[in-house]
């Protein structure tokens, strides 16, 4: 039997081995565990059936798997204050670029397209700008079409709730697994405060009756969802002020109500986007008071941590976003059927995830005696792997590592450094203050420039670990720090 060629940022791959080297020149982003990265030992046969591909329900799974969105429904019956919905759906996108309004057809034609391209695909959601559950004929629509031609790819909606009751039927019906309710507050007199009104029942309301409403439409939704086995992730936008300790009980209600994670998001709010909080001067949340409400939910609700606030259309894996290769106007005429290519890619990260999970237990024994927790800045384009250049990073994922093992803590934005073979020192300067409290880097390569900088900041470049998976990665570097081993920059240890 031949092997079935696995097309990969442009190459054609045939091996598992070749499948990695490929992965390893172009993709997306990583990181190791959080709130959701239970895996199969932690849940039950058919929940881990409906995660294990999906990038944002699974942490584990967004080390391999893109979703892609469409906006095809632009109608919203509320308004919240932090979004205009020139710059997208602020409930589950990052606000600031206008996405391309489709069809259904449109969109369907578009996922055809991202899927016989893009193997790692295996979720459409729909996330605004608007509400799907509002303008419920286009999404229905349009995953319908999707769902004829592409039955392996999962199907995810985000609502802000007010509409979702009317549409549980049809969602069980449709297959559609995920379910996104934006719940920002169950006290309606701090509701008020973010919903200047809703549309409900043919009328507008506003004031505690709006805020009321919604809640209450909110909470019917999750639990209907929940009981016919929808899994419902629960985004809250964090709003310093308003409801940065609500959001507390906010965790609390919702895990009663059976929600499956939930996503502190913080606020973002620019006056360049023309919304009421940014006209205002309401600020977002430092990366601390994101923390502190994050860790004060510990032991309610399971956190997601690895959310990148992505775009309306965003396509790719988590932290990467080519929808800008996607655009109705790059879609080729003929479209093939990739099916056979995203099947031998899942075999391929089946094989991968069983190695990876050995080989992270292993590491895990080899940094039990670790004493003191240490911080790793980690530049990855996916596959859990050490494998992007210094340079080319606009995040960094943060790994910490202590006696209890090594996980992932979180995320941090910064330019990439690298401008077409310079370096730039503005980036460079920011990306010493997001990492100003992390002694190590590790990444694929870093010239000399760079790596000299970064030393006189007090953080040690290490680029001797290409392609390992980060946690053998980090428990190398341990080691050899309690060995007292110098060489992991210029060579392996
Ligand atoms: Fe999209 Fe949302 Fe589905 Fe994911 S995003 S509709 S659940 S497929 Fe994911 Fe993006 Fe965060 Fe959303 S990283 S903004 S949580
Ligand atoms: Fe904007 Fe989404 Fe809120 Fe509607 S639900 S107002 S589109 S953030």
């Amino acid at each position: 039997m031949s092997a079935t060629l696995i097309p990969i940022s442009g190459l054609q791959v045939a091996s598992r081995k070749d499948m990695g080297a490929a992965l390893a020149k172009g993709g997306g982003c990583s990181a190791g565990s959080c709130g959701s990265s239970q895996g199969p030992a932690d849940m039950d046969p058919e929940t881990w059936a409906k995660v294990k591909d999906h990038p944002c329900y699974s942490e584990e799974a967004h080390h391999y798997f893109a979703r892609m969105h469409v906006a095809v429904a632009p109608a919203c019956n509320i308004q919240c204050n932090y979004c205009n919905r020139k710059y997208d759906c602020a409930n589950e996108s990052r606000p600031g670029v206008v996405s391309e309004r489709l069809t259904p057809e449109q969109a369907a034609r578009k996922v055809l397209a991202v899927a016989a391209s893009v193997p790692q695909l295996s979720v459409l959601g729909i996330a605004g700008p608007g509400d799907a559950a509002y303008d419920w004929r286009r999404t229905r629509a349009t995953f319908e079409l999707v769902a004829k031609d592409l039955p392996d790819i999962k199907l995810c909606l985000s609502s802000n709730g007010l509409a979702l009751p009317d549409h549980v039927d049809e969602i069980v019906a449709m297959n559609i697994d995920h379910v996104t309710i934006t719940i920002n507050a169950i006290d309606p007199e701090i509701g008020q405060h973010i919903y200047p009104w809703i549309f409900h029942d043919g009328k507008r309301r506003s004031g505690i009756e709006a805020a009321t409403i919604l809640r209450d439409r909110q909470m019917q939704s999750l639990e209907m969802l929940h009981e016919r086995g929808v899994l419902v992730k629960v985004n809250s936008v964090l709003i310093p002020g308003l409801n940065d300790d609500h959001l507390i009980e906010v965790n609390k209600a919702v895990k009663a109500r059976g929600a499956f994670l939930h996503n502190i998001m913080p606020l973002i709010s620019d006056p360049a986007h023309g919304t009421h909080f940014g006209l205002t001067g309401q600020r977002g949340p430092t990366g601390a008071e994101l923390k502190k409400v994050q860790d004060a939910c510990a032991g309610g609700a399971n956190l997601m941590r690895h959310c990148r606030q992505c775009r309306a259309d965003a396509v790719g894996l988590l932290g990467e976003d080519r929808g800008q290769d996607f655009t109705l106007d790059k879609l080729p005429e003929e479209i093939g059927d990739a099916t056979e290519a995203r099947s031998a890619y899942r075999d391929w990260v089946a094989e991968e995830r069983r190695d990876r999970a050995a080989a992270t237990a292993e590491a895990e024994a080899a940094v039990a005696e670790t004493a003191k927790p240490a911080l790793f800045a980690v530049c990855t384009r996916g596959s859990g792997r050490i494998n992007l250049h210094f340079g080319k990073a606009t995040e960094f994922q943060i790994y910490e590592a202590d006696a209890r093992g090594i996980r992932f803590v979180g995320h941090r934005r910064a330019d990439n450094y690298c401008l077409g073979g310079h370096g730039d020192t503005a980036r460079m300067d920011e990306i010493l203050r997001v990492l100003g409290d992390v002694p190590y880097l590790l990444c694929s390569k870093i010239g000399d420039g760079p790596r000299k900088r970064l030393a006189e900041a007090g953080i040690e470049a290490i680029d001797g670990l290409a392609q390992d998976y980060i946690e053998t990665a980090i428990a190398a570097v341990l080691h050899s720090k309690q060995t007292a081993r110098p060489g992991l920059s210029a060579e392996r240890a």
